[in-house]
């Protein structure tokens, strides 16, 4: 594959989302690096398109976003989305490595921190995903921190996730957030999740109870026109989660398996998720795919709350500025920067 000319727009925004944000209706980004390297095929498609027709469904328009052939698309057609979930050795892109793939024209999966960035950049202010990217243990040597947190200090999105992913030190990354004035709001509790487990033993301050809550919390974020995502924290339903008494037990042996290999850095995760899902035979993945469908679905209900509110994307919202803020054009076009 060949890089872009130079002419061709930085990123690709399909006809619908475009249209979608223009009219102020509700949109949900989708982030790649879920089904391209956090689940085992053939569920990844299924749950990557699956998403797209619950929120469909909702009357929200989906936007899922990757790298198709050195191009950031926001608003993957479905016929993309199956060549990436079938694609082997695809890279795992986050933001730093963004201009790398375009530039390379290679495919990749888009990790929290580059689909928020590119999802901001369409104008889409609400983007569902699993688990977000935080502070690995053993980080105060190995400086082994995801850059969703800073992108997302810097990134005024809405992400609902169902805590960090499980395998990461919880209480530095709460500490982190806290630092990077990230707000973590627990949906219907202050008890931060813990992915595959509902309650990850750590409190959280605030908890809203309903998607017109987030909503106005969103809305209040933009009026005071502070820069960071607001973070929303959806456990998965108590009777689907991994027995909470067995987790320990499945976590470490899957870092032992890790250390035992020398797998580090960003390999780390689809190592570690791989081993847990064989150490509890096909378990995980069922909660995985459950923890996602429940924050695809509140992410929907958040972003119909937001429409409802009017202003933000594809209008200038109250505070004068011009929505989809950081649009190279500031217009509705299907394309956005050069
Ligand atoms: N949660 C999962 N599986 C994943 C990820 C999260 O259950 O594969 C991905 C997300 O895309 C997240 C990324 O943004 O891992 C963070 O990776 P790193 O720690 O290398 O930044
Ligand atoms: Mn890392």
């Amino acid at each position: 594959m060949t890089g872009q000319p130079a002419s061709t727009p930085a990123i690709q925004i399909s006809e619908e989302v475009a249209r979608a944000v223009a009219d102020g209706r509700p949109v949900v980004a989708l982030e790649s690096t879920i089904f391209t390297h956090g689940l085992p095929r053939p569920r990844n498609l299924a749950v990557a398109l699956e998403a797209e027709q619950q929120l469909r469904a909702a009357g929200v328009v989906p936007a899922t976003i990757g790298v198709h052939a050195g191009v950031p698309t926001v608003g993957l057609s479905t016929e993309q989305i199956t060549e990436l979930a079938a694609t082997d050795g695809l890279d795992k892109v986050s933001l730093r490595d963004l201009p790398v793939v375009a530039a390379l024209g290679r495919h990749g999966g888009t990790t929290v921190a580059a689909t928020a960035f590119l999802a901001h950049r369409a104008g889409v202010r609400v983007f569902s995903t699993g688990g977000l990217g935080g502070v690995h243990f053993g980080a105060a040597e190995s400086f082994d921190e995801s850059a969703d947190m800073t992108t997302l200090a810097a990134t005024p999105v809405t992400v609902i996730s169902a805590g960090v992913k499980s395998i990461l030190d919880i209480r530095a990354t709460l500490e982190r957030f806290e630092t990077l004035n990230i707000p973590v709001i627990g949906y219907r509790t202050t008890k931060y999740p813990g992915f595959y487990v509902t309650d990850s033993g750590h409190e959280i301050n605030f908890a809203v109870q309903s998607a017109a809550e987030a909503a106005a919390v969103i809305d209040a974020r933009d009026r005071l026109d502070l820069p960071q995502a607001v973070l929303i924290a959806n456990p998965v339903d108590p009777a689907k989660q991994l027995p909470p008494e067995e987790l320990d037990g499945i976590l470490a042996r899957a870092w032992a398996e890790a250390e035992r290999r020398g797998i580090t850095g960003n390999a780390s995760t689809p190592f570690l998720l791989d081993h847990i899902q064989r150490d509890t035979g096909g378990r995980s993945l069922e909660v995985n795919v459950e923890v996602y469908r429940g924050n695809v679905r509140l992410g929907g209900e958040i972003a119909v709350a937001l429409a409802a509110l009017g202003g933000g994307a594809g209008g200038v919202d109250r505070a004068g500025r011009s929505a989809g803020a950081g649009r190279a054009d500031g217009s509705a076009a299907a394309t956005a920067g050069a």
